[in-house]
């Protein structure tokens, strides 16, 4: 054994206290869209929209998760969890996104957090996971200034009936998806396709963030930890020519520092301003804001799916989640296996993110809050074989392992998801889950890769 690098002659070890995760989100696993008072979000508009999501599905079933939330919570402990990352769904305890709380609204995530904590399994809550109360949205949603206001109001509500119990909150899910694919490229909720506003959106997000991880110091005891999870995008050239390293600089603009920046160096990229200058003069950032974006928060989450190539090519028109950046072409690895998402599988590409963040910003704890891959998944009278989904979650914990080896402070690991479910413009058509859902029945099958988690979890280890 060699107790230094944690490997022994059974394979990589991880520290004792290492966090064994696996996340979903409310409006992709919960269905109930009307149960307890709960009022409509961007997501229930946006999904019942013809021609928005594939086949036409919405999440008014999902996983009926609402309901069905103590048989996973059993499930869970079965894998061995060590901690469960959701989302708490903002119009069930404000219906139209302000004002008092619905008490019933909080009952239920109150309910599924006991049921955790006598399971031995720690709650890690995500406040906003991209379903705004519909009402927030008609006064002008993320490109109000006010929605980030309410936002630390309702992050209030929840900090002070929960806080008691939840020792890891995170603000906000993957910002740049909000902002950009909801109101740049429009193929989330709400469907704008308005680059300037997105960029307006985004900068609200980031206050909102910040306003709620100040709401929740205020409520939480000294032991809560404040997060938010980024989705980093590792940004690499797909030739060597000055505007392939040109196109790099711009989407790691958009993707990275527009948002790293301003949480970890007090300012946005002045880069980023200049590329989208033609769209917006960005008057919407008022210089106290930066104070507020940046209050120390105890750990960033990154979820890691995909590498990102980049090259240029002539001006393409039409909606793009990239503002100012028609010329930009985003370019498939060579010889790169892919997923059923036609993502890039490429697990150096979260080491990329990894180390980047360490060096780069503030030596701040890290836990990986998502990482895993939709496949063909059929089932069969003995279960889903998901061969790849085990190759790719054991390819990207090696990478994590090697990160802690490193010396990087890099807690936990989550995999998404720990159910099929919603999965937004794709609808149910594909399956992220290491556990298969049959929607007709909500019977729960376990795939060999949940078989696999448990034994890693089992071990504290790969094989
Ligand atoms: O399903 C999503 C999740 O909601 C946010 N991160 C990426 C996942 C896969 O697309």
């Amino acid at each position: 054994m060699n107790a230094a690098r944690g490997v022994n002659d059974q394979g990589p070890r991880f520290p004792e206290d290492f966090v064994w995760g696996a996340a979903t989100a409310a409006y992709q696993v919960e269905g109930s869209p009307d149960a307890d008072g709960r009022g409509p979000s961007i997501w229930d508009t946006f999904a019942h929209t013809p021609g928005r999501i594939t086949n036409g599905d919405t999440g008014d079933v999902a996983a009926d998760h609402y309901r069905l939330f103590r048989d996973d919570v059993a499930l869970m402990a079965d894998l061995g969890l060590s901690a469960y990352r959701f989302s708490v769904s903002w119009p069930r305890i404000q219906p139209g996104g302000k004002g008092p709380a619905n008490p019933a609204g909080l009952d239920h995530y109150e309910r599924l957090v006991d049921e955790l904590l006598a399971r031995g399994i720690t709650p890690m809550l995500t406040l906003y996971h991209w379903d705004l109360p519909q009402e927030l949205e008609d006064s002008g949603g993320w490109g109000a200034r006010d929605t980030a206001v309410r936002f630390a109001e309702y992050a209030e509500l929840v900090g002070a009936r929960l806080g008691d119990r939840v020792p890891l909150w995170t603000t906000l899910n993957e910002p740049w998806c909000a902002a950009f694919l909801g109101y740049a490229s429009g193929e989330h909720a709400p469907g704008r396709t308005d680059p300037a506003l997105a960029l307006r959106a985004a900068h609200h997000l980031m206050l909102a963030h910040g306003l709620a991880t100040q709401a929740l110091r205020a409520v939480l005891p000294p032991s809560g930890q404040v997060s938010v999870t980024l989705n980093l995008a590792a940004v690499l050239p797909a030739a060597t020519s000055s505007a392939a390293t040109n196109a790099v600089r711009r989407i790691d603009g958009l993707a990275n520092r527009l948002f790293l920046d301003p949480l970890f160096v007090g300012h946005y990229p002045v880069d980023v301003q200049q590329d989208t200058a033609r769209l917006t003069d960005w008057s919407f950032v008022r210089p106290e804001d930066l104070d507020v974006i940046s209050t120390p928060i105890d750990l960033l989450g990154i979820n890691y799916y995909s590498p990102t190539l980049v090259d240029v090519g002539p001006a393409i028109e039409g909606p793009s989640p990239w503002p100012a950046c028609e010329n930009v072409r985003f370019v498939q690895p060579p010889n790169a296996r892919t997923t059923a998402m036609g993502w890039a599988i490429d697990a150096q590409g979260l080491r990329n993110v990894v180390h980047r963040v360490h060096e780069q910003y503030h030596p701040l704890p890290l836990m990986i809050t998502e990482n895993g891959a939709a496949f063909e998944d059929e089932l069969g009278v003995d279960g889903v074989r998901d061969d790849e989904r085990i190759a790719y979650l054991r390819d990207h914990l090696e990478v994590v392992h090697e990160a802690i080896t490193a010396g990087i402070d890099l807690r936990g690991y989550f995999v998404w998801s720990l159910l099929d479910n919603f999965e937004w413009a794709y609808g149910y058509a594909k399956r992220f889950g290491i556990v298969h859902v049959d929607y007709a029945t909500q019977a729960r099958v376990w795939k060999d890769s949940a078989h696999w988690y448990r034994d890693v979890i089992r071990r504290n280890g790969l094989e």
